[in-house]
């Protein structure tokens, strides 16, 4: 596949309701989505990077600049027989892992259409189907957070996420407890506590919690190390983890007990398979995170959630938990039973609806080979 042309673009799409985090809250996304054009084959990929530098250093800003300025020019003009062929070329580029992801992801794409193989398969997936979660924002009042763990419930998810912070923790997992004593339960403090506050996060404890997700700083695996010796609730690591040398540090060290893993934040599909490879490996269950990404993320999602590893319910839902609209067709629909049907069919299995795409484009960039020059 000679990558020809690499399009970047932003659209903007309103949620359905805010989310908010113990970093702040979101009403509307600026989506980066990125294609890469490969004699005939379009690869399409989004890029996780969020409005604002909170949840991790790079934003919707740096993501484009770095893109535009360094990860494309890398890749344009080269002919590469896989997606993961991206990783050795964008190399000396440090960090940007979300920008990275999104180049090296729409390859992949590309490779899967282009071999007319599913995308799952071609990742190394055996999973059939896939178990889904929900993670649910700060509300208002604990009473709004109680009707919407009701609604998710009866729409059928399998585990149940709460974000928590100092002041909205023990109070609100206590209500939820009374009310559902058996339900899988895990929280999401986004780095919100510190170490002194060890008397405080034991009595998560008495919850019977499937695990408490990235409670100290988001570069940390020491303090989380000491942390989880003073916990029976296992830690799960988000932010920390970057790429596999942090998941085999985290694991060495006893950080965590569980790891999610977000394809954009550790750099792309490649990294992400050895994550969970690593992890396989120690007995470590993995998990896919989630980002409010458009259909196009989700569907990335979807098809990494497809190897074996992914033994616990992700943050991947449905397309109408977010959007009125979603990008692609069909859109992300979840049984009864909480699980999403992997689309067995060349690439994703979901279609690009671009005319719609097009409507919702704010910024548009195409970035084309140049023919060398013979000196
Ligand atoms: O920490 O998992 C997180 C959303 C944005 C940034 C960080 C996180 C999240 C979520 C939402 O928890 C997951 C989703 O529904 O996409
Ligand atoms: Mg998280």
């Amino acid at each position: 596949m000679k990558i020809e042309a690499v399009t970047l673009r932003e659209i903007r799409m309103p949620l359905v309701h805010f989310f908010e985090t113990s970093f702040g809250r979101t009403y509307s996304r600026r989506v980066l989505l990125v294609t890469v054009h490969c004699e005939g084959v379009d690869g399409w990929a989004e890029c996780v990077a969020d409005e604002r530098p909170f949840y991790s250093s790079e934003w919707v800003e740096t993501a484009w600049a770095t893109m535009e300025q360094f990860l494309v020019p890398a890749v344009l003009g080269q002919t590469l027989s896989r997606g993961g062929d991206t990783v050795a070329l964008m190399s000396r580029v440090r960090g940007h892992r979300m920008a990275k992801a999104a180049i090296e992801n729409a390859l992949w794409d590309a490779e899967a259409k282009q071999k007319q193989r599913p995308l799952w398969k071609l990742l190394g997936g055996t999973r059939q189907e896939i178990q889904c979660g929900v993670s649910i924002g700060i509300q208002d009042t604990v009473e709004q957070l109680l009707e919407k763990v009701e609604l998710e419930l009866a729409a059928g998810y399998g585990r149940i996420k709460v974000k928590v912070k100092p002041g909205w923790d023990l109070n609100v997992l206590e209500r939820i407890r009374s009310r559902w004593p058996h339900i899988l339960l895990s929280c999401d403090a986004n780095s919100a506590y510190r170490m002194d506050e060890v008397e405080h996060l034991r009595k998560f404890d008495q919850f019977n919690l499937l695990m408490i997700e990235q409670p100290l700083w988001n570069d940390d695996i020491y303090y989380h190390a000491r942390l989880q010796r003073e916990l029976r609730t296992a830690i799960c690591l988000d932010e920390s983890i970057e790429h596999v040398r942090d998941a085999t540090e985290a694991v060495e060290t006893g950080a965590c007990r569980i790891i999610n893993i977000k394809v954009g934040r550790v750099g792309g599909f490649t990294e992400a398979k050895k994550i969970h490879h690593i992890c396989q490996t120690h007995n470590i269950p993995v998990w896919c995170g989630g980002m409010l990404e458009s259909g196009i993320g989700r569907a990335h999602n979807i098809a990494l959630s497809s190897l074996e590893n992914f033994r616990l319910p992700g943050d991947v839902s449905a397309s109408k938990r977010y959007w009125k609209e979603d990008i692609i067709e069909p859109s992300v629909e979840v049984t009864s039973q909480g699980t999403i049907p992997i689309r067995d069919e060349p690439g994703t299995g979901y279609r690009i609806r671009e005319d719609l795409i097009e409507k919702l484009t704010v910024r548009k960039q195409t970035l084309r080979a140049v023919a060398h020059r013979v000196v």
